[in-house]
């Protein structure tokens, strides 16, 4: 895609690139649609395309812009290196918002570039959060300079001027360390893709992120060691100019990507916005924010959030278990306000998904058991999704572990938070991967399925989105053995794209297995997708479905610390109901003093 004067007499090649990652069996994760446009390419293609546009390579040159988002375009290498040999090698391959299970695929994809004389550059999580935490050396950052990469670490707002010229002149420098110096982010170019590059996803949705920053202090977190923890945001301004952007493509709708858009300074000016784009100018916006526990508290939020088009919640619940919370200074999460938050966001008819970690110190398979079976009955939150607890480069843990030089597991791939990566002291890591892959079926059984229909039904929340993402979450393990944050529609596979320490399988058995595999999992999700759409008739039907009641959806009761599992089973549930009376006796008699 060509971004600046076609009559331009030099024309600077610029590739973006996010890498993908290798399954369990070595080859890369990549579909016929991913499910949404990745925001970090978004985003570097916006800063990329104001640059060109701004002419930052002087007049007479051009910049083309190609981003290619390895979970749905498959890299040709050579097609890369000819481009740029037509072109005297004039530009730069940039690996874009690559995360640590990203990074060992990342170097895959360097190495013939940089072989071939192509100037690369690497940035996103993986190097941010090491030069964040660690030596500037670990965990494998050695490889980049041995292949002659340039590391970017931090944001690249205001900086892709330089690392442009840089590559232009034939100067790239090994690292660009701005983890110091984070940008503001407003009347900055926000993460835009143009529509063709959409539709290699599900084309109906794109993302962006309104703000960075977070001010908590999760040990489990690199999010804070990258992009700190004060909020830093958009404009109202900024956000209206790209959802009309957006809405020139037909898209309308987006999920923001901030890890705590409660905690963005700038929410309720942003909110305000959108009301007024929705209800005004009539863009049917359809929102995904992600909040924390609390969020409910905040006046106005929920009720805002609906208003500007908020239809689906991300919680980062982690736990019930107020001792593992604590273990991971996730202080700010409450159980005592989980049943409070949840309902805020039901009444309203919005969907709840909750992130949920399995591996804290108090977690054992039979604890995890008992929890999941309570958040089911107690708790009125529709999807959940299971992580393992990961020292993440860049976190804290991580960074504890490595000081002490704790073993860790050496392959990067598998930091994606789906496997076992450390050490837990009450299971061993083959029970521990068997408590996360039963933890999905525990929970998504055909009898709480119906369940969550019953309560959709009855809270307002349409059936269909509920249908899509019960088969999305249910099967993705199941069917995939992957997390239904990395699946898409269609599993692709190329006997040449398997990680390189692998041998190379014949066509004769790759093929044929491919086939097979590929009719068997669509088999399985058709006869799930009949059950669940004659369960919603039949629910739908039912004349009681609109009165239907259950223990999770009845409002917070006085008696509820004697009477529910989830304030009296857990470990530290007592405890965490005693702190919070005594808070609500001194604060009421403070405010009886006053
Ligand atoms: C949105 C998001 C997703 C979305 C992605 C879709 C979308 N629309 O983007 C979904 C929900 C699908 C998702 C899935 C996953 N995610 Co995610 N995700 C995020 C989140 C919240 C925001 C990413 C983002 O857009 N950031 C904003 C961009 C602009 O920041 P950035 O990527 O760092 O890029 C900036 C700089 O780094 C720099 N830069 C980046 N690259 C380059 C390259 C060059 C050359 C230069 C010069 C500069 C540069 O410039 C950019 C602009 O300033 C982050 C957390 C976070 N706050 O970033 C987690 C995060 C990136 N995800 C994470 C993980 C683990 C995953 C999954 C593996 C989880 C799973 N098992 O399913 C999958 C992987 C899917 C995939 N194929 O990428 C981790 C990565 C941890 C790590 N240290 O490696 C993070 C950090 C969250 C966490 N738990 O800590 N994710
Ligand atoms: S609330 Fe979320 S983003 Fe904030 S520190 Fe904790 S894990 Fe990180």
């Amino acid at each position: 895609m060509s971004q600046s004067s076609p009559a331009a007499k030099r024309r600077f090649q610029l590739f973006l690139i996010k890498p993908s990652h290798y399954d369990d069996e070595g080859y890369v994760i990549r579909w016929w649609r991913s499910i949404i446009p990745s925001n970090s390419l978004a985003a570097l293609y916006a800063i990329a395309a104001d640059c060109a546009e701004r002419q930052v390579l002087g007049p007479d040159v051009a910049i083309d812009i190609e981003a290619i988002d390895e979970t749905n375009t498959r890299i040709d290498i050579a097609a890369i290196i000819a481009r740029f040999r037509r072109h005297g090698d004039f530009g730069l391959v940039a690996l874009v918002g690559v995360q640590s299970n990203q990074y060992p695929r990342a170097l895959d994809i360097a190495r013939p570039l940089a072989a071939a004389g192509i100037p690369v550059a690497i940035g996103g999580f993986h190097v941010s959060g090491c030069l964040a935490m660690l030596d500037g050396r670990a965990v494998d950052l050695d490889a980049c300079k041995d292949l002659g990469l340039a590391i970017f670490a931090g944001e690249c707002e205001g900086r892709l001027d330089q690392v442009l010229n840089d590559a232009a002149y034939g100067r790239l420098a090994s690292v660009y360390d701005f983890m110091n110096d984070l940008p503001g982010m407003e009347g900055t170019p926000a993460p835009f893709l143009p529509k063709p590059y959409v539709e290699r996803t599900l084309g109906r949705s794109t993302s962006f992120d309104a703000g960075r920053g977070c001010p908590y202090q999760c040990s489990f977190c690199t999010i804070i060691n990258v992009q700190g923890r004060k909020s830093r945001y958009r404009s109202a301004d900024d956000v209206e100019r790209l959802v009309r952007l957006n809405w020139t493509q037909g898209i309308h709708k987006f999920f923001i990507t901030d890890d705590n858009f409660a905690r963005n300074r700038n929410w309720e000016a942003i909110f305000d916005r959108l009301i007024r784009l929705r209800e005004h100018d009539g863009i049917p916006l359809g929102l995904m924010i992600q909040v924390d526990t609390l969020c409910h508290k905040i006046p106005n939020f929920v009720k805002k959030a609906k208003r500007a088009g908020v239809t689906r919640v991300f919680i980062g619940l982690e736990n019930i278990n107020p001792d593992n919370l604590a273990a991971a200074n996730k202080r700010q999460n409450k159980i005592t306000e989980y049943r409070k938050m949840l309902l805020a966001w039901k009444a309203e008819g919005i969907m709840t998904l909750a992130g949920y970690i399995l591996g804290f110190p108090a977690d054992t398979p039979a604890s995890i058991r008992r929890d999941i079976e309570i958040i089911q009955r107690e708790l009125p939150l529709d999807m959940i999704e299971f992580f393992v607890l990961t020292p993440l480069p860049g976190s804290e843990d991580h960074q504890t572990l490595w000081r002490k030089g704790v073993p860790l597991e050496p392959d990067l791939n598998k930091y994606d938070v789906e496997h076992v990566c450390a050490a837990h002291p009450e299971m061993t890591k083959e029970e521990w991967e068997a408590i996360y892959q039963e933890a999905w079926s525990l929970y998504y059984t055909p009898e709480h399925m119906k369940t969550l229909l019953r309560r959709a039904v009855a809270t307002g929340f349409p059936v269909r989105s509920l249908v899509a993402y019960l088969v999305q979450f249910s099967m993705a393990v199941r069917v995939e053995n992957l997390h239904p944050l990395q699946i898409g529609i269609f599993r692709l596979k190329h006997p040449m794209e398997r990680r390189p320490e692998l041998p190379r399988e014949s066509s004769w058995i790759f093929w044929p297995r491919f086939a097979w595999q590929s009719a068997k999992k669509t088999a399985t999700v058709a006869h799930l997708l009949v059950r669940l759409a004659l369960w919603s008739r039949a629910i739908a039907r039912d004349p009681g479905a609109r009165a239907y009641m259950d223990e999770a959806l009845t409002p917070v009761g006085e008696d509820d610390d004697a009477t529910l599992d989830l304030l009296t089973k857990t470990a530290g549930a007592s405890a965490a109901v005693a702190h919070f009376k005594k808070v609500a006796v001194l604060t009421s008699v403070g405010r009886e003093s006053a």
